[in-house]
């Protein structure tokens, strides 16, 4: 069967033709949501904007802001813009307490979707002989099935890994010999570095690998690229927008070109909310223009970085983003798993023996990054055996692994040891340097 291989010619057309389409397709989606979407429709009329308000992609600044928040508040359903019978997929991350925040998909989105990571794989040198190892958790998380389809589009033979087992995969990878590698930079560190002590490195095939769901710097490229002997690439993408390939890197390794027929990338200034030229840093934006599921007006990210407009070498003519340098929030990313300090705040309130007072510390070591949460014991409990302690240790980092989903150093400390606030507590502390 022929191999459905996508068009690349939408990477290169002119900047003037980009804004017809995306002039075009903009305008085509607020009237989806406004017609479909009661909360679009509410934030709109606030505005004053109306659907025919939308003409040009200039207009966009006229249209509301949408924010995690409102994925919580709607969850699971009220955000989508095509009847349920039509979405063919749901796809998660975490939210800013317990509940995951999910975002449907129809067949067409699946479609787009895989396009983009077609796209961010052939840049990263992929095409039908290569063997590509996806080793991003399969499931809620976009990585491993996003991963996955764009791989397939490219018409690779896929390897379907998942995360974890660490032998496992580096024996998979010797023997099938897979040319090149999805998962996170953290964890294709850690597989680099025990495939040179098992001494099999030059036994590998890969000849490079797309790395992202988590902030990674050049250094880090550098190791992991001698580690491997691989280009390590650059993928970027948020499970509201689409999952990976929101954005990527190509060749010239500077800066990941965005998707900008399915996506209208903007920098605001976090504070005022006002749009910010092409060069200067601030809180990346995202509109979707071709998502009909559940499409996205002016998604705040936090995320922060710089939008870059000048020629590519590699000929691409989408905007790049700059490495992201930030969060506006308080949201950490753990080896790609986002952690936010409120859900585990949300366990700790629930478990009796331990007091409202905790540090939550992220460190990085050998590029992997970890989690200790320092939690006080209630006086009762600080006199009680150490059997008892052991117990209720043991049962935070049972229920944090279960609403976080990643494992945590969890250290019982004796009560009123953690420093008070007068103002706002500091319950973060990021020791790691980027
Ligand atoms: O992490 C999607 C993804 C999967 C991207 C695999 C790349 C590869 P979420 O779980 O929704 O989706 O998390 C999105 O992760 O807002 C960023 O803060 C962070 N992030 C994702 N990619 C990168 C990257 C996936 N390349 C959040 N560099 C985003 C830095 C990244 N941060």
């Amino acid at each position: 069967m022929e191999n459905k291989i996508y068009d690349p010619k939408m990477e290169c057309i002119s900047r003037d033709e980009l804004f017809e389409i995306q002039s075009k397709r903009l305008a085509e989606t607020v009237r989806r949501v406004y017609d479909n979407v009661p909360l679009y429709r509410k934030r709109m009329d606030e505005k004053g904007v109306r659907p025919e308000d939308i003409k040009t992609r200039d207009d966009l600044r006229l249209l509301p802001f949408t924010e995690k928040t409102d994925l919580r508040d709607c969850f699971p359903f009220g955000l989508l813009a095509a009847p349920k019978k039509e979405i063919v997929r749901i796809q998660g991350s975490s939210g800013t307490t317990g509940k995951p925040i999910v975002s449907g998909y129809t067949a067409n989105d699946i479609e787009v979707w895989t396009e983009m990571v077609a796209r961010a794989l052939t840049a990263a040198g992929a095409g039908p002989d290569d063997i590509i190892q996806v080793a991003y958790g399969y499931g809620l998380f976009t990585g491993g099935l996003g991963a996955h389809q764009g791989a397939q589009r490219v018409g690779a033979m896929v390897i379907p890994m998942s995360s974890g087992n660490t032998q496992r995969q580096l024996m998979m990878m010797k023997e099938l010999g897979s040319t090149m590698l999805c998962c996170t930079p953290s964890y294709a560190t850690y597989l680099g570095e025990t495939a040179r002590e098992m001494g099999i490195v030059d036994d590998l095939k890969l000849k490079s690998g797309c790395f992202g769901a988590e902030p990674w710097s050049e250094e880090m490229r550098r190791n992991l690229e001698g580690l491997l002997n691989i280009d390590a690439m650059d993928i970027y993408g948020l499970t509201e927008i689409a999952g990976p390939g929101v954005s990527f890197e190509c060749c010239a390794k500077n800066g990941c070109h965005v998707n900008e027929d399915h996506v209208i990338p903007e920098i605001i200034d976090p504070v005022t909310g006002e749009p910010m030229p092409y060069g200067v840093p601030g809180e990346l934006v995202f509109t979707t223009i071709t998502k009909e599921g559940q499409p996205m007006l002016r998604y705040r990210t936090h995320d922060i970085c710089v939008l870059y407009d000048d020629p590519c070498p590699c000929g691409r003519t989408h905007v790049r983003m700059g490495r992201i340098t930030g969060r506006t929030d308080d949201m950490l990313v753990i080896r790609g798993v986002n952690v936010f300090p409120s859900q585990i705040e949300s366990v700790l309130v629930g478990i009796n023996g331990v007091a409202p007072h905790y540090v939550i510390i992220a460190e990085r070591e050998n590029y992997t990054d970890s989690l200790e949460v320092q939690v006080e014991l209630t006086e009762n409990m600080f006199s009680d055996t150490v059997a008892h302690i052991e117990t209720l240790r043991r049962q935070i980092a049972d229920q944090i692994k279960s609403v976080v989903g990643i494992q945590c150093k969890i250290t019982l400390v004796a009560p009123r040891s953690i420093p008070r606030s007068e103002g706002k507590a500091k319950r973060l502390i990021d020791n790691r340097k980027i």
